[in-house]
């Protein structure tokens, strides 16, 4: 059966599940939910997803409403386990990174974006803040080292990759931080990558 992934291609979190089912080599079915239109909040959607969020992946009679708990998923069912290690530090290490992608990412760049782009009703300034506190810290951890959390590509990277992707879009500046542009080219490398949408 195939995969059906519930899908916006401006959506970053709808991204990094589409990046990895790519990076995995699966086929999959894209059905574009359209926010504009309210798509997200009808009541079929939120028979599936109870938040009435973007993205969904539904496969066979397994629903997973959450872009980080997607990827864990993927990559357990379908992946090797260098993109999610089983040993205790390796998959901390990973989970710090899935942690960040729901806490500090989306508190600063994902926000950011979504005020400057959709015009949500949310503060500028605070966003600016986590972002100023979040790209410092990602220079210093891959200034010395190739991927976010081992020795290879794991789904820290996808799941961080998306919306620092486009964070100028959010108005946010990257260009003094050299060791994340490197980053971002280096997932970009990955054999199946795909590219995030800019809404521009
Ligand atoms: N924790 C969710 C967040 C997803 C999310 O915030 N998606 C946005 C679109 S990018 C959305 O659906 N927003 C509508 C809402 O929260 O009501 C995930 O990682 O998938």
């Amino acid at each position: 059966m195939t995969i059906k992934l519930y899908d916006n291609p401006v959506s970053g979190h709808a991204h990094r599940v589409r990046l990895f089912l790519s990076l995995l080599g699966i086929e999959f079915e894209s059905e574009n939910v359209n926010m504009r239109e309210g798509e997200h909040k009808t009541r079929d959607y939120l028979k599936l997803s109870p938040l009435g969020q973007v993205p969904t992946l539904v496969d066979g009679d397994v629903v997973i409403t959450d872009s980080c708990a997607a990827l864990v998923y993927l990559a357990k069912r379908y992946g090797d386990e260098r993109w999610l290690p089983e040993d205790p530090e390796g998959a901390a290490k990973v989970q710090r990174w899935l942690s960040s992608a729901s806490g500090e990412l989306y508190r600063g760049p994902v926000i950011a974006r979504a005020i400057e782009l959709f015009g949500r009703d949310h503060d500028y300034d605070a966003a600016v803040q986590w972002s100023d506190r979040l790209f410092p810290w990602m220079q210093q951890e891959l200034a010395d080292r190739t991927w976010l959390a081992a020795d290879h590509a794991t789904i820290a990277d996808v799941a961080m990759y998306s919306y620092m992707r486009v964070a100028d879009e959010g108005g946010l500046d990257i260009s003094d931080y050299p060791a994340i542009l490197r980053w971002l080219s280096d997932v970009e490398s990955l054999d199946g990558f795909i590219s995030m949408t800019r809404a521009n």
